[in-house]
């Protein structure tokens, strides 16, 4: 700032702002919780993450500690002496950084006059009944009069702030208009008015540049939340999104062109040997597949060994996840298998958080009745080994070996018998675990009762809806998330709106295969790296230049020809996956996030920068490298050395910002009329 003290912008001090810090909601947490590691790495006790304390989380997740920066301490001080409540801690996750949430209910007695000012500085209205964006109001204001005071505090260092989503962006047009001494990021996950045209039935790609975005914004009742969503963007010193194709959309929709593409990564654990990996798929495969039988009690009329187990798994957004296009193409993939002669079976998992009421009967009842067989035969198992150790310890030469019926008794028999009895169902084995709040209306089930997906003995694909999280507390299915990625065969998401895509990120760092779009980052951004993606389990569904139809035989045909490998087609594609994860860690990716605070810091203070014709390299010695496939088929293409995503366009080039020829995974057809790949609405 002109006139002010040179800050030292070195040893600056790293802020990262958002609602999920110790509070899992969605993807930031994702974002904030894998990429720890590497920035306390990078920064030590000069990094906190801010957040609003949410107190049931935080008191797992939060390990209280005393704060030891004289600012910071100061600064805590200085609002709890006008009664704002804050938790101090470190986050108990890998790289354990240090947050600071604050407690927003104690600060709603300024409310009105915070949204009253908000409306007199920046112009952004705040209807009444909007609890969401009073909360995100009244945190941006915490956060603003956090980073005045630190740096009222703390004269000496440069202080960069990033901000995560527009839930967390209110403190941006704050500092800028009170001239706050920082220097800011904004980091946008998804534009509001993407997430709600696309799960509309608007063709979204195609009309980008035409939508009349206030006009969008107020017919949704979000005017007001795109207000602050657009002047985050517009009063952030660098402003960023997560890919290439959000970074097209943000352009457009939020009418600043992104400085650079932050993608997401991963904190890959590599095990020391390959085989420990697929030991563990075997070993979580049998989780599922104990779940999967009492499901299907009565009705177990496939071989585990030639069963496949698909899934999705997200947010409950149908449209925008491709939910709508994943059951549509497990049903063509149905028709296939069946008119082939297949003798394999899909089961197919939809794990898609919905409001429901219970688990159903039928679920535990099915859990119940294989637990009770099984525990029977372990006791007939036991009476026959006993049995047969009892004769053949009295048996004397010209004795007769024992015979089936001495060692299995009638007795046996009965119990044997009623617990078959038990598994008897005049119904077909049930789509769903659990009684939904609206089982009529629900977009899934609708689906899946029009593509008549009912799991019939005929049927080789069977769907499960399980719309709750997985957790390994649940009494029917219980698995966590991680280890259900690990035991399945293939994830798919055909996402039709999708910034990054965590779930295939997590599939590949697993050695599972994925399918997803070019609408998706993850999808794009695999597809501009690896030449022959579908060699390393990396499948790629066109929705950008195929119509609807087109892309849903495409998903049918990448999942039937799934069921066609053979298991050691699939353990050697499994092996190659799990070598893509490197592409894949914050090792890698965070050096976007590094070039981003670079651009941030000499923004804020140019002259600290004078005489730096290039960036300085942050990384100094570390030499980050895709790895190369060490088997035929196929390797990534020759991207090696310190190549990143953002180098295909992105920072690099940070004076000028992002051209949209930079856009390179995403381009439109130039020369095709929209009506020929628009999408139509529905998909049947
Ligand atoms: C892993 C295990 C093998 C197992 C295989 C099953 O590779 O190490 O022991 O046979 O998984 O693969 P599948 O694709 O049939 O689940
Ligand atoms: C968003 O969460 P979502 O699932 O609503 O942010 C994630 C993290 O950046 C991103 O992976 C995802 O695509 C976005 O959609």
């Amino acid at each position: 700032m002109d006139g002010a003290p040179v800050r030292d912008v070195k040893n600056h001090v790293l802020f990262e702002v958002a609602t999920e810090v110790a509070n899992r909601v969605g993807g930031i947490y994702s974002v904030l919780k894998s990429k720890a590691q590497v920035t306390t790495v990078e920064y030590g006790p000069r990094y906190t993450l801010l957040g609003p304390l949410n107190r049931a989380s935080a008191s797992v997740e939060v390990e209280e500690i005393a704060p030891k920066d004289p600012a910071l301490v100061d600064t805590i001080k200085a609002m709890n002496d006008r009664g704002i409540k804050t938790m101090y801690g470190r986050w108990l996750i890998d790289g354990a950084p240090r947050v600071l949430l604050f407690d927003t209910k104690t600060a709603y007695g300024y409310l009105d006059e915070w949204k009253g000012d908000l409306w007199a500085t920046s112009g952004i209205p705040s209807p009444p009944g909007d609890d969401e964006t009073n909360e995100a109001i009244v945190f941006g204001y915490l956060i603003a009069w956090f980073l005045g005071e630190y740096v009222y505090h703390d004269k000496t260092r440069a202080v960069v702030a990033q901000f995560h989503e527009w839930l967390a962006g209110v403190a941006l047009p704050l500092c800028k208009k009170r001239r706050i001494d920082v220097t800011t990021i904004f980091t946008t996950h998804a534009t509001l008015l993407g997430r709600y045209l696309c799960a509309g039935s608007v063709d979204f790609y195609n009309n980008l540049q035409y939508f009349d975005v206030d006009a969008e914004a107020g017919k949704r009742g979000i005017y007001h939340r795109y207000c602050i969503e657009r002047a985050a963007a517009h009063s952030a010193d660098v402003f960023t999104t997560v890919s290439h194709i959000t970074a097209y959309e943000s352009e457009h929709l939020l009418k600043r062109k992104p400085d650079g593409v932050l993608p997401n990564g991963l904190n890959v654990k590599k095990f020391a040997a390959t085989h420990e990996f697929q030991n563990l798929h075997q070993l979580a495969k049998t989780k599922i597949l104990d779940f999967v039988r009492g499901h299907f009690y009565g009705a177990n009329d496939f071989d585990p060994d030639n069963t496949l187990f698909f899934f999705t798994a997200g947010r409950y957004e149908y449209r925008n996840k491709g939910v709508d296009m994943f059951i549509e193409s497990l049903a063509r993939l149905n028709h296939r298998m069946k008119s082939s002669g297949s003798n394999m079976t899909v089961v197919a998992f939809i794990i898609l958080p919905a409001q429901t009421t219970s688990l159903t009967v039928e679920a535990l009842k099915g859990q119940a009745v294989i637990k009770s067989l099984h525990d029977t035969v372990s006791q007939i198992e036991n009476n026959i080994g006993k049995k047969l150790f009892e004769r053949a310890i009295t048996w004397r030469e010209g004795d007769p070996l024992p015979e089936e019926k001495d060692v299995f008794t009638a007795q046996d028999r009965i119990m044997l018998r009623r617990r078959l009895f038990a598994m008897k169902r005049t119904s077909l084995p049930p789509i769903v675990t659990h009684n939904m709040v609206d089982d009529a209306n629900d977009p899934v089930l609708n689906q899946i009762r029009r593509c008549q997906l009912f799991n019939h003995p005929s049927d080789r694909v069977k769907i499960i809806f399980h719309p709750e999280f997985l957790n390994s507390a649940n009494p029917v299915f219980p698995i966590d998330y991680d280890d259900f990625v690990r035991g399945s065969h293939m994830g798919v998401f055909p996402s039709y709106y999708e910034p990054w895509g965590y779930t295939p990120a997590e599939c590949t760092v697993m050695g599972v295969p994925s399918i997803t779009t070019n609408l998706s980052g993850f999808g794009c951004y695999m597809e501009e790296l690896i030449e022959n993606a579908q060699d390393y389990g990396i499948y790629i569904v066109d929705r950008r230049m195929k119509g609807i139809d087109d892309s849903v035989n495409q998903l049918a045909e990448y999942m039937f020809d799934f069921t066609k490998k053979s298991k050691r087609q699939r353990i050697n594609q499994r092996n190659r996956t799990e070598r893509l994860s490197d592409l894949l860690d914050w090792k890698r990716m965070g050096m976007e996030y590094i070039k981003a605070r670079q651009l941030a810091l000499r923004r804020a203070y140019p002259n600290s920068f004078e005489g730096d014709e290039e960036e300085p390299d942050f990384f100094g010695s570390v030499d980050v490298k895709i790895s190369r496939p060490l088997s035929e088929p196929g390797s990534p293409r020759e991207r090696s050395g310190t190549m990143t995503p953002g180098d295909f366009a992105s920072l690099q080039e940070i004076h000028e910002g992002l051209s949209t020829e930079d856009y390179i995974a995403w381009k439109l057809p130039e020369e095709e009329e929209p009506e020929d790949y628009a999408f139509p609405l529905t998909l049947r």
